[in-house]
């Protein structure tokens, strides 16, 4: 394959409306990548570039690995789609029964989507529907926390705590409310893991549930370290204090797991991590390790067992996607889980987690640095953004990165972090060494 060609006329840039980015920049200067093996992206021009992101958060187990891609081949031309509705295939059922192993306590029933903003929309609407069925169908608002991201569905952006995310789009839902963010930089600057300072922060749906009534309230969706905001990592305390605020209230507690999920902890779930048991769970990404869409939500024996009463020829839930389930995509996330487990990339990611944590803490001082954090294989370096001209420096980071071969993510002024869990030490010296000979030269 020649990658070097350059667009034809019938095939320029401009027709192809890009998302979330700066269209013109990228157009004046696009950056494409055509091939991906393992910790590597390889560009149009030829260069290699370490994956310091697993793309977008979602190739946990590297690129090009053989046994996703030999089932993914297989599949595809032995069945290539089978009706969602009224109809199943067997390797649905199989994932589905692999899937409720792994998952800790009763969380034991999956409903397929295909991304992970479907899947927070769909765990708001069961969580909606649970109390209807319970005879509680007053309980119909929903708490979010700022600086969450759930996705860009209405219901993901109405729960999600990023303005910029809500301001364009009307009204979205109604009947939301919000937690303050966990983050306060002056009492938890530079925290190795779970910063100290903010468990009371959890106390504030106490605040919430006095204002609104608990009648009223249906769940919370949190992200257990809300990662695209920046890896805001839960205060010590902070997570375990929210589950207790939501059973003395009967309020169903959802963990957004998109990001956390699949080993990016050094666990399977972050729920495994924390030790504490959402109600409800949704993932994306890691699932298939980014190889083909596909999302789903996670739910306790007591919410299925809610919707399997009344007359059996009725649909419980009256919900779901032309590609729920998706042969292709189920074949690919079996593959997914097999790499994980025989290749131990979970255990992986525990074990390097303090080698990593010693690697990014050791920027502490570079120009600009004004807070740093981690846990698992996430990191942070947030940096004090150019005077009038926020998110600059952090993007003009991420270029230069991308010029020395290494790719990073930037949200804000703010550089995030999550390799493929099968990086190794040296290529966490080469992305680390990279980022600060970019600061010091940015200085
Ligand atoms: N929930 C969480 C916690 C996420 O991080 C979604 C839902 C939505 O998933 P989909 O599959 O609909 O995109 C996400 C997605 C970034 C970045 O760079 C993060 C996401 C997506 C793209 C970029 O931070 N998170």
């Amino acid at each position: 394959m020649d990658h070097t060609e350059t667009p034809s006329p019938t095939n320029n840039l401009e027709a192809f409306w890009m998302p979330f980015t700066m269209n013109r920049q990228f157009k004046k200067a696009p950056r494409m990548l055509v091939a991906a093996k393992d910790m590597y992206y390889t560009t149009q021009d030829g260069r290699s570039v370490l994956d310091g992101t697993a793309g977008l958060w979602c190739c946990n187990a590297g690129h090009g690995r053989p046994k996703i891609v030999e089932a993914v081949q297989r599949q595809v031309a032995e069945l290539d789609y089978a009706p969602a509705f009224q109809m199943g295939h067997p390797k649905a059922f199989e994932l589905a029964s692999r899937l409720a192993a792994m998952l800790p306590g009763d969380l034991n029933h999956v409903f397929f989507t295909n991304s992970g903003s479907e899947a927070v929309d769909t765990a708001l609407k069961i969580a909606l529907a649970y109390h209807r069925a319970r005879g509680e169908g007053s309980r119909q608002r929903l708490i979010g926390r700022e600086r969450g991201y759930h996705g860009v569905g209405f219901g993901g952006i109405s729960v999600g705590g990023i303005s910029s995310n809500r301001k364009q789009f009307g009204m979205a839902l109604g009947g939301v409310d919000h937690l303050a963010a966990t983050y306060d930089r002056s009492q938890q600057a530079f925290s190795r893991g779970q910063p100290a300072w903010g468990a009371h922060l959890a106390d504030e749906l106490e605040r919430i549930v006095a204002l609104h009534d608990a009648s009223t309230i249906a769940a919370v969706i949190v992200e257990p370290v809300a990662c695209s905001t920046g890896v805001l990592v839960p205060p010590k305390a902070y997570l375990e204090r929210l589950r207790a605020i939501c059973d003395r209230h009967g309020i169903l507690l959802i963990f957004d797991e998109v990001i956390c999920g699949f080993g990016r902890l050094g666990t399977p779930f972050a729920a495994d991590y924390f030790g504490v048991q959402p109600d409800l769970m949704t993932v994306a990404k890691g699932i298939t390790n980014g190889v083909i869409p596909m999302g789903a939500v996670f739910a306790r024996q007591k919410i299925y067992d809610a919707f399997m009463q009344g007359p059996e020829g009725t649909i419980e839930l009256f919900h779901g996607y032309t590609y729920s389930g998706h042969p292709v995509a189920c074949a690919a996330a079996l593959a997914t889980l097999d790499t994980y487990r025989e290749e131990g990339l979970f255990e992986r990611a525990a074990a390097l987690a303090p080698y990593w944590e010693d690697a990014i803490h050791s920027l502490k001082g570079l120009p600009h640095v004004v807070d740093i954090r981690n846990l698992g294989l996430i990191g942070a370096i947030e940096l004090d953004p150019l005077p009038g001209a926020p998110t600059r420096r952090a993007f003009e980071a991420f270029l230069a990165c991308y010029e020395r071969g290494v790719m990073i993510r930037t949200t804000g002024d703010i550089i995030a972090l999550s390799p493929p869990l099968i990086i190794d030490k040296t290529q966490i010296d080469h992305l680390f060494g990279t980022i600060a000979d970019v600061l010091k030269a940015q200085a």
